[in-house]
């Protein structure tokens, strides 16, 4: 039988995020030296013409070596491992957003692998691609819809309901919808294109789902900050952000004026553009723009 043939370890950040990939992944360290041969790490960087868009600093059987090209192979003895560090050339505007060893995706930029077999390691780094038109949410009501007398709930798309009874705005996120932005998007929109706004004072409910297929997160935070802004006003652990397919709630009260960001903190996700415009006026009611 054929058991999985390489292990991801934990590296500094992310703990979590690299348990979740230890686990279902079997074989124990193996170092017979009959096993010496065909073990390896192969690593990709993947780049912008020529030029990569950023280094690995691999450490392995007791030595430090930079890696620059865009393959470069480490022969290993099986069961041994590597440490792989990803460091982006131009942060500003190629950030480093995860790892993919052998198909699965840690968001930690330090992460150990295990020579079991012929492994590939790629550090992936955001490259801006234009959202497609066809992917982005069409409205179902426009924001002219406004309250009739008698209901008190107002759903304005499909993303903004609220309640003027209870002054409740309940908003949708949805991390990856639409793929827009390389998936690194709320709602289809990013770099602060999503623009909700509601009334000092206000409850608001979060309903978040991760559409994608790496981890996301969502918080409410300034322009520079990573701690919530509101009591309440993230998921849990947002820096490990929520897996796949899964989804949380939460809700606080708005109750400061000001302008905020609902980002992802996931690292790098942000400055990659995973962010909405999240204003708190003075009066009116909740407003949402895309
Ligand atoms: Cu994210």
């Amino acid at each position: 039988m054929f058991s999985p043939s390489w292990r991801l370890l934990g590296g500094s950040a992310g703990a979590l995020v690299m348990a979740a990939l230890v686990a279902g992944c079997g074989g124990g360290v193996r170092n017979s030296p009959a096993e010496g041969v065909g073990c390896s790490v192969t690593v990709q960087i993947p780049a912008t013409g020529s030029a990569p868009l950023g280094t690995v600093t691999a450490h392995y059987l007791g030595q430090t070596r930079l890696l620059t090209r865009n393959t470069t192979t480490i022969q290993l003895g099986c069961g041994q491992q590597a440490t792989l560090s990803a460091t982006a050339a131009d942060p500003g505007s190629h950030p480093f957003i995860h790892w993919d060893v052998a198909g699965t995706k840690s968001a930690a930029s330090r992460v150990t692998v295990v020579a079991d077999g012929l492994i590939t390691a790629q550090p992936s780094f955001y490259v801006a691609v234009k959202p497609s038109p066809v992917a982005k949410p069409s409205p179902t009501a426009k924001p002219s819809a406004q309250p009739s007398a008698t209901a008190s709930t107002v759903a304005l798309d499909q993303w903004l309901t609220y309640d003027s009874a209870t002054k409740t705005a309940t908003l949708k996120l949805e991390a990856g919808y639409g793929q827009v932005n390389h998936t690194l998007s709320f709602d289809g929109e990013y770099n602060g294109a999503l623009d909700v706004t509601v009334p000092v004072g206000w409850t608001v409910a979060v309903n978040f789902s991760n559409v994608d297929t790496i981890n996301h997160s969502a918080a409410v935070v300034t322009a520079t900050g990573t701690t919530p802004v509101f009591a309440g006003a993230s998921i849990a652990n947002p820096e490990v952000g929520l897996p796949p397919g899964s989804h949380a709630s939460f809700s606080f009260v708005a109750s400061q004026k000001g302008n905020y960001r609902i980002a992802c903190l996931v690292p790098g996700h942000e400055d990659a553009g995973m962010w909405a415009t999240f204003d708190v006026t003075t009066g009116g009611l909740p407003t949402i723009h895309l």
